[in-house]
């Protein structure tokens, strides 16, 4: 019994220190000593053996079991750090090689050409003010000269969100808001959203951008407004940009005025761009009407002032040669790549 014990030991080793893996260490636990191992089988034979027999024999199959214990542990431990070992080499990663750059984005072109408008009146001493697109009809229509009976109100033209409620028109109405809150002097502009109901081709969008500025002091006058306007188009479009103005017709200004520019593709010749008139229109302007003024609690025996009006999409596609504003609102990436 002694001897079969003694093989089980031998072999025990042999196999268990050859076991390639843990579930072939632990075929070789159930084969010795699980209920029906080896060693048990052993173990149940000991009732035949005699009384001196017994205590010696069972010590070493003791032994025996201990040691094949211990060697199973060790041997599970030394393939489960082998394991880790592989698994840690083949996962390394080189963390000097180049990575994957991100892709980088870039500012709409309406960002871009905004951003630099703003630059340049930030440049001359105006302040930028944000308003709300949802508009009382108050500041968006009746503070600016445009009674209820105005055809410029007619409502074919805005959104109305209630009788009293509407989205902006034009960004003028937090022109009116500044200059109740603020005395003079005031200079701002004031870009943003607006809404009127167009339907929506090449050059028309029932949203767009505007630009407006204003400037409220003692002694305003008209030469202020070409000066500023013609230094501001000159740094959107180079020096050797012209300007001219057109009289106009606005309910909030008086005198009111267009300003055209000359064509930025031809220099004034004529072409496609300017439909051979060498000139294009660029803005809308005047002298604030005393009403407005007096609307917002400013006197106009003391003060006066000029506003403007900008379209952005219009002054975008100029400045970059698009012909279709459509493709400003459609975020195709293929498009505003080329604006990088
Ligand atoms: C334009 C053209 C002319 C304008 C007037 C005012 C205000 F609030 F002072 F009355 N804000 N903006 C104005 C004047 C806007 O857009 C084509």
């Amino acid at each position: 019994m002694k001897q079969a014990l003694e093989t089980i030991r031998r072999t025990a080793d042999e196999l268990i220190a050859a076991a390639a893996d843990e579930r072939a260490v632990e075929d070789l636990r159930v084969r010795f000593l699980g209920k029906k191992g080896e060693l048990t089988a052993i173990l149940k034979q000991m009732g035949k053996l005699s009384a001196e027999e017994r205590p010696v024999v069972g010590a070493l199959a003791n032994e025996i079991r201990e040691e094949i214990t211990e060697q199973i542990a060790l041997r599970t431990k030394a393939l489960a750090d082998a394991a880790l070992t592989a698994r840690l080499a083949s996962e390394t990663i080189d963390v000097t090689l180049p990575g994957n750059r991100p892709a980088q984005g870039m500012r709409h072109p309406f960002e871009q050409v905004l951003g630099e408008l703003k630059q340049i009146f930030l440049g001359m001493g105006f302040d930028v003010v944000a308003g709300p697109e949802i508009e009382y009809d108050h500041y968006n229509f009746e503070m600016l000269n445009m009674p209820k009976s105005h055809p410029a109100r007619d409502t074919q033209d805005t959104f109305y969100i209630t009788e009293n409620m509407l989205l902006r028109t034009q960004t003028s109405p937090m022109q009116i808001r500044t200059m109740e809150a603020q005395k003079p002097p005031i200079r701002i502009i004031c870009p943003g959203r607006v809404y009127r109901s167009d339907a929506v081709d090449a050059t028309h969008s029932p949203i767009f951008h505007q630009i407006e500025g204003l400037v409220v002091d003692k002694d305003i006058t008209f030469s202020d407004l070409k000066g500023t306007l013609e230094v501001f188009i000159k740094k959107l479009y180079g020096e050797d940009t012209k300007v001219r103005f057109r009289p106009h017709h606005f309910p909030y200004t008086e005198p009111s005025a267009e300003m055209d520019m000359s064509c930025f593709k031809c220099g004034g010749k004529g072409c496609s761009m300017c439909k051979g008139e060498g000139w294009i229109e660029i803005l809308g302007c005047g002298m604030v009407h005393p009403k407005v003024l007096e609307n917002c609690g400013i006197d106009p025996e003391v003060y006066s002032g000029y506003a403007f009006g900008i379209g952005l999409e219009r002054i975008t596609m100029m400045r970059y040669g698009i012909d279709d504003m459509r493709l400003l609102y459609e975020n195709d990436l293929r498009f505003l790549r080329q604006f990088k």
